[in-house]
């Protein structure tokens, strides 16, 4: 076991480091004050390889280990997590193909995506099913070499802006997970419409969204796997983008115990810096630690996807413990800057308001506990 990154990851953390404080940091507060979506730094961070990173060279594409992706995901979130959920969407909205695609399919759609600027959602919440995936109410009708999609998918991740999507739906609104279907969706089928976009407390450079689907028609060569595989393609799916979300979450952790420690060696308070005091040290040093945790169970829950091992319960674990400790930390950030932390002139309640989505979106932590327990008990 050693702990040290080889000459590649070192290169292609720095590239991605380089690329997020020169390029993102600067932007993010713009964006997250709009909410508009910064589609050109989007498509460059595309271009430079930092988004899509799981389509396998087979198809065009980098083919990165979900360890690489997490050093690159780490780096872009440090300087806007609203920003890298946007970039790091595709693998989630590609994964179920990678997972579960024929090879005609990987074929057409993996290195579609990987030699033209694509946007890929994946579209599984509904307004009556988050948590309960089995519970999903999106219909799927057989209609001869087609399937007619109708219903509502909401809470999706660059919804407004993707050109395909990968969309979950039932063959019968009562048989729970075995009805469950996956779909390989073009944005522009007939049918399609988008809904409102969320206006969100933190992360608004993503663009948030609710999709309806009206009588829209796929072709059955658009299904992937069998029918009623939709439900485990999808958890496989969550298993593997998991530590990615661990990753993030360990980025806006980082920028928070960076800034706080440079505001705590400049600000003064009773004639003397505030890192000389042992209230502040210690909060300091439970970040440390926090941060510290967060990415060693991020990087294992990586390791053992790039094992091809089952990771649920790991990736579960990773991605629980990093967003809750994103959230301790960032609100420990706001309170070192005191009222400071509390002014948008500084940069620390967005990271407050940004992490505050991770210990909600691909799975609540309450699902996570759950999962984890689950494994436990499978042993
Ligand atoms: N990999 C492969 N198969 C899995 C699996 C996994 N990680 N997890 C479950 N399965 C299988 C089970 O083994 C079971 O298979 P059999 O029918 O062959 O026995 C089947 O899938 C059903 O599993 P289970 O009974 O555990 O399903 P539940 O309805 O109880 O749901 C939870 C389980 C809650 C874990 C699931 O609904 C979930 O993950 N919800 C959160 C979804 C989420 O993250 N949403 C965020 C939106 S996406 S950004």
């Amino acid at each position: 076991m050693q702990f040290e990154l080889n000459d590649e990851q070192l290169a292609l953390q720095e590239a991605a480091r380089r690329f997020a404080r020169d390029e993102i940091a600067p932007i993010a507060a713009e964006y997250d004050q709009s909410g508009e979506f910064p589609r050109e730094i989007i498509q460059k961070a595309w271009e430079l390889g930092f988004s899509s990173t799981a389509i396998p060279t087979d198809y065009g594409g980098l083919g990165l280990s979900s360890l690489d992706t997490c050093f690159v995901t780490e780096e872009i979130a440090w300087a806007c997590a609203g920003i890298g959920t946007s970039i790091m969407c595709n693998d989630l909205g590609l994964m179920p193909i990678i997972i579960a695609g024929s090879e005609a399919q990987k074929k057409e759609w993996l290195t579609h995506c990987a030699s033209e600027f694509s946007l890929i959602s994946f579209c599984l919440s509904e307004p009556t099913a988050g948590s309960d995936v089995a519970g999903l109410q999106l219909l799927a009708e057989k209609d001869g070499a087609d399937y007619v999609l109708n219903g509502t998918k909401c809470w999706i991740t660059n919804g407004g802006e993707a050109n395909l999507y990968t969309v979950f739906a039932t063959l019968s609104r009562t048989s729970r997970h075995e009805g469950i279907c996956a779909f390989i969706v073009p944005a522009d089928l007939v049918g399609i419409s988008l809904g409102k976009k969320e206006d969100k407390l933190g992360q608004r450079a993503s663009d948030t969204r609710t999709i309806h689907f009206d009588g829209v028609r796929v072709p059955e060569s658009q299904r992937l796997g069998a029918e009623g595989a939709g439900f485990k393609i999808a958890m496989r799916t969550l298993d593997r983008t998991r530590p990615p979300i661990g990753a993030l979450a360990t980025g806006i952790a980082q920028r928070a115990l960076d800034e706080s420690t440079a505001y705590a060696l400049e600000r003064k308070a009773f004639g003397a810096p505030i890192s000389d005091f042992q209230a502040v040290q210690f909060m300091l040093a439970d970040m440390a630690k926090d941060i510290e945790a967060a990415r060693l169970l991020t990087h294992k829950s990586a390791w053992m996807v790039d094992q091809g091992r089952r990771a649920s319960k790991n990736s579960s674990i990773a991605k629980c413990f990093a967003t809750d400790a994103a959230m301790r930390v960032s609100i420990d950030a706001v309170q070192i800057f005191g009222g400071n932390g509390y002014s948008k002139d500084y940069p620390v309640e967005k990271l407050m308001r940004d992490a505050k989505l991770m210990q909600i979106y691909e799975g609540t932590n309450q699902i996570q506990r759950l999962v984890i327990a689950r494994e436990l008990f499978r042993g």
